[in-house]
Protein backbone atom coordinates (compact mmCIF):
# COMPACT_ATOMS: atom_id res chain seq x y z
CA UNK A 1 0.00 0.00 0.00
CA UNK A 2 1.01 3.62 -0.54
CA UNK A 3 0.66 6.74 1.62
CA UNK A 4 -2.29 9.16 1.63
CA UNK A 5 -0.17 11.70 -0.25
CA UNK A 6 0.81 9.16 -2.89
CA UNK A 7 -2.84 8.21 -3.56
CA UNK A 8 -3.76 11.89 -3.61
CA UNK A 9 -1.01 12.64 -6.12
CA UNK A 10 -2.13 9.70 -8.32
CA UNK A 11 -5.60 11.25 -8.35
CA UNK A 12 -4.33 14.78 -9.09
CA UNK A 13 -2.33 13.51 -12.06
CA UNK A 14 -5.23 11.55 -13.52
CA UNK A 15 -8.24 13.83 -12.96
CA UNK A 16 -8.05 16.28 -15.87
CA UNK A 17 -6.70 13.76 -18.43
CA UNK A 18 -9.55 11.41 -17.51
CA UNK A 19 -12.10 14.18 -18.13
CA UNK A 20 -10.56 15.39 -21.39
CA UNK A 21 -10.18 11.81 -22.68
CA UNK A 22 -13.96 11.86 -23.18
CA UNK A 23 -13.56 14.17 -26.20
CA UNK A 24 -14.03 17.78 -27.10
CA UNK A 25 -16.01 19.66 -24.44
CA UNK A 26 -16.96 23.17 -25.63
CA UNK A 27 -15.98 26.28 -23.69
CA UNK A 28 -16.97 27.74 -21.28
CA UNK A 29 -18.43 24.40 -20.09
CA UNK A 30 -15.03 22.76 -20.19
CA UNK A 31 -13.34 25.63 -18.32
CA UNK A 32 -16.04 25.59 -15.64
CA UNK A 33 -15.73 21.82 -15.14
CA UNK A 34 -11.92 21.99 -15.02
CA UNK A 35 -11.98 25.02 -12.69
CA UNK A 36 -13.74 23.18 -9.87
CA UNK A 37 -12.12 19.84 -10.54
CA UNK A 38 -8.63 21.31 -10.25
CA UNK A 39 -9.39 23.65 -7.33
CA UNK A 40 -7.76 21.31 -4.82
CA UNK A 41 -9.63 19.65 -1.99
CA UNK A 42 -8.49 16.80 0.16
CA UNK A 43 -9.39 14.11 -2.41
CA UNK A 44 -10.58 11.91 0.45
CA UNK A 45 -12.98 9.81 -1.63
CA UNK A 46 -10.57 8.76 -4.40
CA UNK A 47 -7.85 8.13 -1.81
CA UNK A 48 -10.20 5.81 0.12
CA UNK A 49 -11.10 3.93 -3.06
CA UNK A 50 -7.49 3.39 -4.13
CA UNK A 51 -6.40 2.44 -0.61
CA UNK A 52 -9.27 -0.04 -0.14
CA UNK A 53 -8.47 -1.63 -3.47
CA UNK A 54 -4.75 -1.99 -2.77
CA UNK A 55 -5.31 -3.12 0.84
CA UNK A 56 -7.32 -6.05 -0.55
CA UNK A 57 -4.61 -6.91 -3.08
CA UNK A 58 -6.11 -5.11 -6.09
CA UNK A 59 -4.44 -2.92 -8.69
CA UNK A 60 -4.65 0.82 -8.00
CA UNK A 61 -4.05 1.75 -11.63
CA UNK A 62 -7.08 -0.28 -12.76
CA UNK A 63 -9.16 1.38 -10.04
CA UNK A 64 -8.03 4.92 -10.95
CA UNK A 65 -10.90 5.76 -13.40
CA UNK A 66 -13.41 4.87 -10.66
CA UNK A 67 -11.51 7.04 -8.15
CA UNK A 68 -11.55 9.98 -10.61
CA UNK A 69 -15.23 9.44 -11.35
CA UNK A 70 -16.04 9.63 -7.65
CA UNK A 71 -14.16 12.91 -7.28
CA UNK A 72 -16.12 14.23 -10.29
CA UNK A 73 -19.37 13.33 -8.54
CA UNK A 74 -18.22 14.94 -5.29
CA UNK A 75 -17.16 18.10 -7.18
CA UNK A 76 -20.51 18.33 -8.99
CA UNK A 77 -22.29 18.08 -5.63
CA UNK A 78 -20.20 20.96 -4.25
CA UNK A 79 -20.91 23.15 -7.32
CA UNK A 80 -24.65 22.56 -7.01
CA UNK A 81 -24.62 22.90 -3.23
CA UNK A 82 -23.01 26.36 -3.53
CA UNK A 83 -25.67 27.69 -5.93
CA UNK A 84 -27.91 30.57 -4.77
CA UNK A 85 -30.91 28.19 -4.69
CA UNK A 86 -29.09 25.90 -2.24
CA UNK A 87 -26.41 27.16 0.19
CA UNK A 88 -25.64 30.37 -1.73
CA UNK A 89 -21.89 30.36 -1.08
CA UNK A 90 -19.26 32.48 -2.75
CA UNK A 91 -16.16 30.66 -1.47
CA UNK A 92 -15.20 27.00 -1.94
CA UNK A 93 -11.82 25.33 -1.63
CA UNK A 94 -10.41 28.81 -1.00
CA UNK A 95 -11.60 30.13 -4.38
CA UNK A 96 -14.71 31.91 -5.70
CA UNK A 97 -17.49 29.37 -6.26
CA UNK A 98 -18.21 28.12 -9.78
CA UNK A 99 -21.30 30.25 -10.36
CA UNK A 100 -19.46 33.38 -9.18
CA UNK A 101 -16.93 32.85 -11.96
CA UNK A 102 -19.02 31.31 -14.78
CA UNK A 103 -22.59 32.35 -13.92
CA UNK A 104 -25.41 30.16 -12.61
CA UNK A 105 -26.39 28.71 -15.98
CA UNK A 106 -22.91 27.40 -16.82
CA UNK A 107 -22.31 26.27 -13.19
CA UNK A 108 -25.46 24.12 -13.28
CA UNK A 109 -24.30 22.57 -16.54
CA UNK A 110 -20.77 22.06 -15.20
CA UNK A 111 -22.28 20.07 -12.31
CA UNK A 112 -24.52 18.08 -14.66
CA UNK A 113 -21.52 17.55 -16.92
CA UNK A 114 -19.32 16.19 -14.14
CA UNK A 115 -22.02 13.74 -13.04
CA UNK A 116 -22.52 12.49 -16.58
CA UNK A 117 -18.77 12.36 -17.23
CA UNK A 118 -18.35 10.21 -14.12
CA UNK A 119 -20.85 7.67 -15.46
CA UNK A 120 -19.16 7.65 -18.89
CA UNK A 121 -15.70 7.17 -17.36
CA UNK A 122 -16.85 4.26 -15.18
CA UNK A 123 -18.87 2.58 -17.93
CA UNK A 124 -15.94 2.74 -20.30
CA UNK A 125 -13.51 1.40 -17.63
CA UNK A 126 -15.95 -1.42 -16.83
CA UNK A 127 -16.18 -2.39 -20.51
CA UNK A 128 -12.36 -2.46 -20.70
CA UNK A 129 -12.12 -4.65 -17.59
CA UNK A 130 -14.47 -7.12 -19.23
CA UNK A 131 -15.77 -8.71 -16.02
CA UNK A 132 -18.45 -7.95 -13.46
CA UNK A 133 -16.23 -6.13 -10.96
CA UNK A 134 -16.27 -2.88 -12.91
CA UNK A 135 -20.05 -2.92 -13.37
CA UNK A 136 -20.55 -3.71 -9.70
CA UNK A 137 -18.24 -0.89 -8.63
CA UNK A 138 -20.12 1.51 -10.89
CA UNK A 139 -23.48 0.37 -9.50
CA UNK A 140 -22.22 0.94 -5.93
CA UNK A 141 -20.96 4.44 -6.72
CA UNK A 142 -24.04 5.58 -8.65
CA UNK A 143 -26.40 4.18 -6.01
CA UNK A 144 -24.62 5.90 -3.14
CA UNK A 145 -24.59 9.19 -5.10
CA UNK A 146 -28.19 8.81 -6.22
CA UNK A 147 -31.81 9.28 -5.25
CA UNK A 148 -31.60 6.86 -2.31
CA UNK A 149 -28.14 8.17 -1.38
CA UNK A 150 -26.48 11.59 -1.47
CA UNK A 151 -29.25 13.30 -3.45
CA UNK A 152 -31.84 11.88 -1.04
CA UNK A 153 -29.85 13.24 1.94
CA UNK A 154 -29.47 16.63 0.33
CA UNK A 155 -33.20 16.79 -0.45
CA UNK A 156 -34.10 16.24 3.21
CA UNK A 157 -31.40 18.70 4.27
CA UNK A 158 -32.76 21.55 2.13
CA UNK A 159 -36.34 20.91 3.18
CA UNK A 160 -35.51 20.73 6.91
CA UNK A 161 -34.12 24.24 7.38
CA UNK A 162 -35.78 26.02 10.29
CA UNK A 163 -37.42 22.85 11.68
CA UNK A 164 -36.90 21.64 15.25
CA UNK A 165 -33.97 19.16 15.14
CA UNK A 166 -34.95 15.50 15.51
CA UNK A 167 -32.35 12.78 15.88
CA UNK A 168 -33.78 10.45 13.20
CA UNK A 169 -33.92 13.26 10.66
CA UNK A 170 -30.41 14.54 11.39
CA UNK A 171 -29.08 10.99 11.20
CA UNK A 172 -30.82 10.40 7.86
CA UNK A 173 -29.33 13.60 6.42
CA UNK A 174 -25.82 12.71 7.58
CA UNK A 175 -25.97 9.05 6.57
CA UNK A 176 -27.00 9.97 3.07
CA UNK A 177 -25.63 13.42 2.30
CA UNK A 178 -22.21 12.57 3.71
CA UNK A 179 -21.63 8.94 4.74
CA UNK A 180 -22.91 7.47 1.46
CA UNK A 181 -20.14 9.16 -0.47
CA UNK A 182 -17.54 7.66 1.88
CA UNK A 183 -19.12 4.20 1.83
CA UNK A 184 -19.04 4.18 -1.97
CA UNK A 185 -15.24 4.33 -2.34
CA UNK A 186 -14.49 1.76 0.35
CA UNK A 187 -17.03 -0.74 -1.00
CA UNK A 188 -16.17 -0.10 -4.65
CA UNK A 189 -12.42 -0.33 -3.97
CA UNK A 190 -12.91 -3.71 -2.26
CA UNK A 191 -15.15 -4.96 -5.08
CA UNK A 192 -12.56 -3.95 -7.70
CA UNK A 193 -9.97 -5.98 -5.79
CA UNK A 194 -12.26 -9.02 -5.80
CA UNK A 195 -12.90 -9.02 -2.03
CA UNK A 196 -15.64 -11.22 -0.55
CA UNK A 197 -19.03 -10.22 0.87
CA UNK A 198 -17.85 -10.38 4.50
CA UNK A 199 -15.07 -7.86 3.83
CA UNK A 200 -17.36 -5.61 1.78
CA UNK A 201 -19.82 -5.60 4.69
CA UNK A 202 -17.02 -4.63 7.09
CA UNK A 203 -15.95 -1.87 4.69
CA UNK A 204 -19.51 -0.58 4.65
CA UNK A 205 -19.63 -0.56 8.46
CA UNK A 206 -16.26 1.23 8.75
CA UNK A 207 -17.18 3.91 6.22
CA UNK A 208 -20.64 4.55 7.67
CA UNK A 209 -19.18 5.31 11.10
CA UNK A 210 -16.37 7.29 9.49
CA UNK A 211 -18.92 9.26 7.44
CA UNK A 212 -21.01 10.15 10.49
CA UNK A 213 -17.88 11.27 12.36
CA UNK A 214 -16.81 13.22 9.26
CA UNK A 215 -20.05 15.19 9.20
CA UNK A 216 -19.89 15.79 12.96
CA UNK A 217 -16.37 17.20 12.62
CA UNK A 218 -17.51 19.29 9.62
CA UNK A 219 -20.33 20.71 11.76
CA UNK A 220 -17.85 21.44 14.57
CA UNK A 221 -15.48 23.18 12.16
CA UNK A 222 -18.38 25.27 10.87
CA UNK A 223 -18.66 26.65 14.40
CA UNK A 224 -15.00 26.78 15.41
CA UNK A 225 -13.07 27.14 12.10
CA UNK A 226 -11.94 30.13 10.03
CA UNK A 227 -12.51 30.81 6.32
CA UNK A 228 -8.75 30.76 5.81
CA UNK A 229 -8.42 27.27 7.29
CA UNK A 230 -11.62 25.81 5.80
CA UNK A 231 -11.51 27.38 2.34
CA UNK A 232 -15.22 28.21 2.77
CA UNK A 233 -17.16 30.57 4.99
CA UNK A 234 -17.83 29.19 8.49
CA UNK A 235 -21.06 29.90 10.41
CA UNK A 236 -23.33 29.01 7.47
CA UNK A 237 -25.23 26.28 9.34
CA UNK A 238 -26.37 28.63 12.08
CA UNK A 239 -27.12 31.38 9.58
CA UNK A 240 -29.36 29.05 7.57
CA UNK A 241 -30.86 27.36 10.62
CA UNK A 242 -29.58 23.97 9.43
CA UNK A 243 -30.49 20.73 11.15
CA UNK A 244 -26.99 19.78 12.32
CA UNK A 245 -25.69 17.42 14.97
CA UNK A 246 -24.64 20.47 16.99
CA UNK A 247 -28.22 21.80 17.00
CA UNK A 248 -29.18 18.45 18.53
CA UNK A 249 -26.30 17.66 20.89
CA UNK A 250 -24.28 20.85 21.39
CA UNK A 251 -20.54 21.21 20.83
CA UNK A 252 -19.31 18.86 23.58
CA UNK A 253 -21.99 16.26 22.84
CA UNK A 254 -21.01 16.31 19.15
CA UNK A 255 -17.32 15.88 20.03
CA UNK A 256 -18.22 12.90 22.22
CA UNK A 257 -20.39 11.34 19.50
CA UNK A 258 -17.65 11.82 16.91
CA UNK A 259 -15.19 9.99 19.19
CA UNK A 260 -17.70 7.15 19.59
CA UNK A 261 -18.20 6.85 15.83
CA UNK A 262 -14.45 6.74 15.22
CA UNK A 263 -14.09 3.97 17.80
CA UNK A 264 -16.88 2.01 16.06
CA UNK A 265 -15.13 2.54 12.72
CA UNK A 266 -11.88 1.17 14.17
CA UNK A 267 -13.69 -1.87 15.51
CA UNK A 268 -15.22 -2.61 12.12
CA UNK A 269 -11.70 -2.92 10.72
CA UNK A 270 -11.11 -5.99 12.89
CA UNK A 271 -13.07 -8.09 10.40
CA UNK A 272 -10.44 -7.51 7.70
CA UNK A 273 -7.72 -10.13 7.17
CA UNK A 274 -5.31 -7.44 5.90
CA UNK A 275 -3.09 -4.73 7.37
CA UNK A 276 -5.57 -1.96 8.26
CA UNK A 277 -3.01 0.61 9.51
CA UNK A 278 -3.89 3.06 6.74
CA UNK A 279 -7.58 3.08 7.65
CA UNK A 280 -6.97 3.31 11.41
CA UNK A 281 -4.69 6.32 10.89
CA UNK A 282 -7.24 7.88 8.54
CA UNK A 283 -9.98 7.68 11.18
CA UNK A 284 -7.72 9.02 13.94
CA UNK A 285 -6.58 11.97 11.81
CA UNK A 286 -10.18 12.94 11.26
CA UNK A 287 -10.69 13.28 14.99
CA UNK A 288 -7.49 15.30 15.40
CA UNK A 289 -9.11 18.05 13.31
CA UNK A 290 -11.53 18.92 16.11
CA UNK A 291 -9.78 17.94 19.37
C1 LIG B 1 -26.17 18.97 -4.58
C2 LIG B 1 -26.96 16.57 -4.73
C3 LIG B 1 -26.19 17.60 -4.03
C4 LIG B 1 -25.54 17.27 -2.92
C5 LIG B 1 -24.70 18.18 -2.16
C6 LIG B 1 -21.64 18.00 -0.92
C7 LIG B 1 -23.00 18.30 -0.45
C8 LIG B 1 -24.16 17.49 -0.96
C9 LIG B 1 -23.19 19.34 0.34
C10 LIG B 1 -22.06 20.23 0.78
C11 LIG B 1 -22.21 20.57 2.19
C12 LIG B 1 -21.81 19.45 3.11
C13 LIG B 1 -21.60 19.83 4.52
C14 LIG B 1 -21.69 18.22 2.69
C15 LIG B 1 -21.34 17.08 3.51
C16 LIG B 1 -20.16 16.45 2.95
C17 LIG B 1 -18.97 17.31 3.10
C18 LIG B 1 -18.48 17.64 4.45
C19 LIG B 1 -18.39 17.74 1.99
C20 LIG B 1 -17.10 18.43 1.95
O1 LIG B 1 -16.19 17.43 1.68
P1 LIG B 1 -14.63 17.59 1.86
O2 LIG B 1 -14.34 18.16 3.23
O3 LIG B 1 -14.30 18.70 0.77
O4 LIG B 1 -13.99 16.30 1.52
P2 LIG B 1 -13.01 18.85 -0.16
O5 LIG B 1 -13.09 20.29 -0.67
O6 LIG B 1 -11.77 18.62 0.67
O7 LIG B 1 -13.15 17.87 -1.27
Amino acid sequence: MRTYDAYREMTEQALLPTLTSLGNIPSPLRDAMCYSLSAGGKRIRPVLLLAACEMAGGNGETALPFACALEMIHTYSLIHDDLPAMDNDDLRRGKPTNHKVYGEDVAILAGDGLLNAAAEVMASAAVKMGDFRGIRAMEIIMRHAGVTGMIAGQSIDVTSEGMKPEEDRVRYIHEHKTADLLEAPVEAGLVLAGAGDREICAGHEYARHLGLAFQMTDDLLDVTGTAEKLGKHPGKDLEQDKMTWIALRGIEGTREDARREIEAARQALEAFPWDTGFFTAFAENLLDRVQ
